[in-house]
């Protein structure tokens, strides 16, 4: 078996909980779309960062034992940017955490939501986390009190973002980029579906999930939630998906006979990297 599973901080309960409120926030950074590698590394210490990315406070018990997942393909300039700067971050915010990238082996077309379910499956496999957060590659937080812990309904972290104008998201209902459960919220609404390839559809049908599972989407403040878009030359790796209207209007009557209790992946790689640990998966055909 590729996973090597690790046991509980041996220490935790020598610890003292880690402060509510972190003491070492910055709030507002100055990021922008254009930032770069050199740029976002050059502010970053990496230091503690265990093999595979993974990181726990020095003197006390992070809050929340947060996993990271980030669905990903053919994005390395990126990742790298995104994986940095959330390490930045995340310290910060005084998490116990681990980040990792899942990516699906080609031919088969980009499926973010499969991809999340076969990323928590994983990672529940490797570390008993509190905290799960699907999250884009391209996105970027810009006020670190946006704390990437869970709550008692699953967040949407995003408010704002470069992406979608000034003032709002683009609808109400969006629940795109950055979302996060706990193992149970997760698992109540049985993750994302698994049907959706190509680009467009997933994240609405996860609002339907939530919401057909009697829970809501709770954000941060407006101005805490705002979000940098890296800049990339459109998803041509990732076209819409015509089929998208279509499973969406089936999404209520779906959600409890696939997801993530049903996806059906094989592993072909898991290694741990230095800043995330990097898992490569096979869909197998009757997901
Ligand atoms: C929506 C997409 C979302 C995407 C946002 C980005 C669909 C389903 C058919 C209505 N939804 O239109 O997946 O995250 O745009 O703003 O395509």
């Amino acid at each position: 078996d590729l996973i090597a599973k690790s046991a509980p901080k041996k220490n935790r309960s020598a610890l003292p909980l880690c402060p509510e409120q972190p003491s070492h926030l910055v709030g507002k950074m100055n990021i922008k779309p254009t930032v770069t590698l050199e740029e976002v590394t050059k502010e970053n210490n990496l230091k503690n960062i265990s093999f595979g990315g993974r990181y726990s406070p020095q003197n006390c018990n992070g809050r929340e034992r947060t996993a990271i997942i980030i669905p990903y393909r053919d994005r390395k300039e990126h990742l790298e940017i995104c994986v940095r700067h959330l390490h930045a971050v995340l310290q910060r915010q005084e998490l116990e955490y681990g980040i990792y990238v899942v990516e699906m082996a080609l031919p088969t077309q980009f499926n973010r939501g499969l991809l999340a379910n076969a990323g928590v499956r994983t990672v529940r496999e490797i570390y008993d986390y509190t905290c799960f957060i699907i999250h884009d590659v391209d996105m970027l937080m810009t006020d670190d009190r946006n704390l990437y812990r869970c709550g008692n309904q699953p967040v949407h972290f995003l408010t704002l973002s470069t992406k979608h104008g000034n003032n709002s998201i683009s609808y109400a209902d969006y629940y795109g980029a950055v979302v996060g459960f706990t193992s149970e919220q997760y698992q109540k609404c049985n993750g994302f579906s698994n049907l959706y390839f190509g680009w467009g559809g997933e994240d609405d049908d996860l609002g339907i999930r939530v919401q057909s599972a009697g829970m809501k989407f709770i954000r941060p403040k407006k101005e805490i939630g705002m979000y940098v878009a890296l800049l990339h030359d459109g998803d041509v790796s990732n076209q819409r998906n015509p089929n998208r209207y279509v499973l969406l209007s089936q999404a209520k009557s779906r959600w409890m006979e696939e997801g993530v209790e049903t996806v059906q992946f094989q592993r072909l790689a898991l290694e741990y990297r230095k800043l995330y640990t990097w898992i490569l998966i096979r869909v197998k055909e009757e997901s």
